[in-house]
């Protein structure tokens, strides 16, 4: 797979050398091209951004930079062969970033980010490579961060860990939580590693039975303990089919019960302790 990285600050992209990403680009399987965008700029003052149409606060970036630099770039990819591009552009607005969205990004042969800094990218340079291209506008949570490039790095490791020989095991990401077609999408539960005692704190007795079921079972109680406290919009989204009998009796311990529609919900004495 190949991706480009357009930004203002190409230092901020340097984790893309380490750790997982890292290891795919020097084995070759990730080819990752991080551009300067100030080297399509061609005033004294190298000047990427200028003042809103119809006013207010901050500065929005110019069209002309990021089309020659994307028209430069796209074109030595065709040059290459490399296959069809898509466009990913972060932003606060766009939709969210999923596991989901993961999965169909990691099937693409090319993917050209372009992370932004001040308000954002004038909207006609997307208009213009939507007309070319497929082009996602992916905002990665409920808060504001100063720039795209953080996201980018974010879309970078979720995506990356997806392709085929990435990660050791082909089967390590069939049960991420958040795995699409998973049974239900439930948080993962504790994990614990030797030695069996510290500070004081032991492990669960059941994950030293060598009981199989029994450490399956307690695992699934776990990951519902964990998803009904933390996620509850993800219990309340199952179709309630996903739920066997002792998935039930979990939930109805932890104060969720199932409707006539089908799906569980919290009982109410349960939602003001
Ligand atoms: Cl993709 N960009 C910025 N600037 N802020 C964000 C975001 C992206 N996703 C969440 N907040």
């Amino acid at each position: 797979m190949r991706l480009d990285v357009v930004t203002i600050f190409p230092e901020y992209l340097e984790p893309l050398n380490v750790s997982l990403v890292g290891k795919a680009r020097a084995r070759g399987q990730l080819d990752v091209h991080v551009h300067d965008l100030r080297q399509w700029t061609y005033d004294r003052h190298n000047t990427v951004d200028d003042t809103p149409y119809g006013g207010g606060p901050g500065m929005v970036m110019k069209t002309e930079p990021w089309g020659d630099c994307l028209d430069e770039l796209l074109a030595d990819g065709y040059e290459a062969g490399v296959g069809a591009p898509a466009l990913v552009v972060p932003t606060p607005s766009g939709r969210p970033f999923t596991q989901e969205l993961a999965v169909e990004l990691s099937e693409r042969p090319w993917l050209v980010f372009t992370p932004a800094r001040y308000e954002g990218i004038d909207r006609r340079v997307m208009d213009e490579y939507a007309t070319r291209m497929p082009v996602y506008e992916v905002s990665i949570g409920d808060y504001v961060l100063a720039g795209g490039e953080a996201a980018v790095l974010v879309i970078t490791e979720a995506v990356a860990r997806l392709l085929p020989g990435v990660l050791g095991n082909a089967e390590s990401h069939r049960d991420d939580s958040f795995a699409p077609g998973a049974m239900a999408n439930l948080l993962e539960g504790p994990v614990y590693t030797k030695p069996p005692e510290w500070r004081g704190h032991g492990i669960p007795d059941v994950l030293l039975s060598g009981h199989h079921g029994k450490i399956a079972r307690w695992r699934r109680d776990e990951a519902l303990r964990r998803t009904t406290a933390n996620r509850p919009d993800l219990i309340e989204r199952c179709d309630a089919a996903v739920f066997d009998k002792k998935d039930r009796e979990m939930l109805s311990i932890l104060g969720w019960e199932p409707e006539p529609g089908g799906r569980f919900w919290r009982k109410r004495e349960a939602v003001e302790e």
